[in-house]
């Protein structure tokens, strides 16, 4: 089994129910160990858009990491995301931040994220659940990493955990 950390980001429809929705889907085929809180976060990059819903999940799976790539794709697509340029308003964001510690890239996925160093709506979900968590090329912990941004601004809490938690007698009536 592999452990895995994923990011999940809403920024259309019933922000919370998607990112719920989300969690359970994935769990019909993989074990999700730990959900980090709800942030509401101010979009990075293209700026006209709706606040995010963002959180961190630990998961641990046998799947590789395209195949889960793909169920992500395909968990985004059943929840309504539309494929368009990026950076645009979605119901769900599914990423793969971390992969074990497996370093790896080709054209459709690199593993760790290219961009998780940059981002405080990740970095802040993942050193909640995850501080003492290496990044295989960066040498540095997730803690370490968030405070390399210095001050965080556009991220807060927004609601607790267990919020999104699933109940493993949900998870059968989705999918
Ligand atoms: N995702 C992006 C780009 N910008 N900003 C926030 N706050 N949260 C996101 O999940 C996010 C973003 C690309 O996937
Ligand atoms: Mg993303
Ligand atoms: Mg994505």
């Amino acid at each position: 089994m592999i452990t895995a950390y994923l990011g999940l980001g809403s920024n259309l429809g019933d922000r919370k129910q998607n990112l719920a929705q989300a969690l359970k889907l994935m769990s019909k085929h993989l074990v999700v160990e730990q959900v980090s809180c709800i942030y509401e976060t101010e979009p990075v990059g293209y700026k006209d858009q709706p606040l995010f819903l963002n959180a961190v999940c630990r998961i641990s799976t046998e799947m590789g990491p395209k195949q889960l790539l793909r169920l992500a794709k395909k968990i985004e697509i059943k929840l309504g995301r539309v494929p368009s340029f990026p950076n645009t308003p979605r119901p769900i964001d599914i990423d793969i931040l971390f992969y074990g510690d497996k370093v790896f890239s080709d054209k459709e996925l690199t593993i760790p994220h290219p961009r998780l160093a940059e981002r405080a709506f990740v970095l802040v979900p993942l050193a909640e659940i995850a501080p003492g968590l290496v990044h295989p090329e960066k040498g540095k912990t997730a803690s370490e990493l968030l405070d390399d941004l210095g001050v965080v601004a556009g991220v807060r809490k927004w609601a607790e955990a267990g919020e999104i938690m699933i109940r493993r007698q949900d998870v059968s009536s989705f999918c």
